[in-house]
């Protein structure tokens, strides 16, 4: 299997995020990809390209201007008042304030655009963004290109940010300006598949009120779990995206036997969407040792996963998201790919 990757993801660097009161390193750190890159390489997995340049068209595609114009010019608005830590939000528009009018000042603009505070900006992380989404970008022309499976080694990942909004160590959504991309070059129907623990929120709203977009995600359950806000099963979809859209959220604790019947499930109403191809949502924090995640799912049970996928024989496009248990993250995402691999 192909794989895309570029050395930039290490321009985007957070040093501390808030986690239970304090601050910690944050999870979401450089060694994930280079140890993702390893296992990509010690087993042989395939070629490994680097991405190239899109330009941001495909962005505007899925996201607002305004918003991205905002990711590109944060950090010198930030670093203009001399500050040189990380940029942080720390207030947000909730109920009854004005969502209507954007803020001219840096500290009310990341408010704006952000669902929480786990999106530091640091002078990289434009950088960074911009190659993850060249890097999915990429994959997608390859699938299209004719290969079964791409390996799309996006860091940061995507699936918390939506169309005008970051969050959850994701900025742009990766997977979504990969879907957008196979629709915009004559694919009729795209389906994404969400196996990160966390409900993909940004994906779903980006095409939550679509028909051409069949949006699937596994999840920790949100009456428990970050993002809280979004994932409950009784979100189907709006307008003509009723009934494109099915969540399955899972209770805390859960091993492969419970899993696999909610994999299972999802798959199958992928299959009945027939898409032309398929965008893999691809997080290992369901791993049984991920440092902030409630799921017990072993490194073997990730072939089993990759299997599944296999099964449906799209064209598909695997699109890395989280996993935040480093030592584990390359064998278990690398798993996936080569039970993806291992059914023809
Ligand atoms: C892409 C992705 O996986 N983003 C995840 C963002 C999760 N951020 C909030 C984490 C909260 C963890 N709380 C549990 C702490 C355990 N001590
Ligand atoms: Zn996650």
């Amino acid at each position: 299997m192909l794989t895309v990757y570029s050395d930039r993801h290490r321009l985007h660097h957070g040093r501390a995020e808030l986690i239970d009161g304090e601050m910690k390193p944050c999870f979401e750190m450089p060694r994930r990809a280079d140890f993702i890159l390893a296992r990509v390489q010690q087993t042989r997995l395939g070629d490994v390209i680097a991405p190239t340049p899109f330009g941001l068209d495909p962005l505007h595609r899925v996201h607002s201007r305004d918003y991205i114009a905002f990711l590109q010019r944060a950090w010198s608005e930030w670093h203009a008042l001399g500050r040189n830590h990380d940029a942080l939000p720390l207030i947000w528009p909730v109920r009854g304030m004005r969502q209507d009018r954007v803020p001219q000042d840096i500290d009310g603009k990341l408010g704006y655009y952000a669902m929480d505070a786990g999106v530091p900006i640091t002078s990289g992380t434009w950088a960074a963004v911009s190659d993850a989404a060249d890097v999915a970008l990429t994959g997608a022309s390859h699938v299209r290109a004719g290969a079964r499976g791409v390996f799309a080694l996006c860091r940061p990942p995507g699936h918390h940010a939506a169309s005008d909004y970051m969050g959850g160590y994701c900025y742009v959504n990766n997977a979504a300006v990969a879907a957008q991309s196979f629709l915009d070059a004559g694919a009729r129907r795209v389906a994404i598949l969400d196996v990160d623990y966390h409900h993909g929120n940004g994906t779903q709203s980006i095409f939550y009120h679509r028909d051409d977009v069949f949006f699937a995600s596994l999840h920790g359950d949100p009456r428990t779990e970050y993002p809280f806000f979004l994932g409950h099963d009784d979100e189907t979809g709006a307008a003509a995206g009723l009934g494109f859209n099915a969540n399955f959220p899972l209770v805390p604790g859960i091993d492969w036997s419970a899993y696999s019947v909610a994999l299972d499930a999802a798959c199958a109403r992928v299959a009945a969407y027939a898409p032309d191809a398929l965008v893999v949502s691809l997080g290992v924090d369901t791993f049984e040792h991920d440092p902030i995640s409630q799921f017990k799912l072993r490194s073997d049970d990730y072939l089993r996963i990759g299997e599944a996928i296999g099964r449906l024989g799209k064209p598909t496009l695997f699109v890395m998201e989280g996993g935040y248990a480093v030592d584990a993250i390359g064998i278990n995402a690398v798993n996936v790919l080569s039970g993806f691999e291992s059914v023809a």
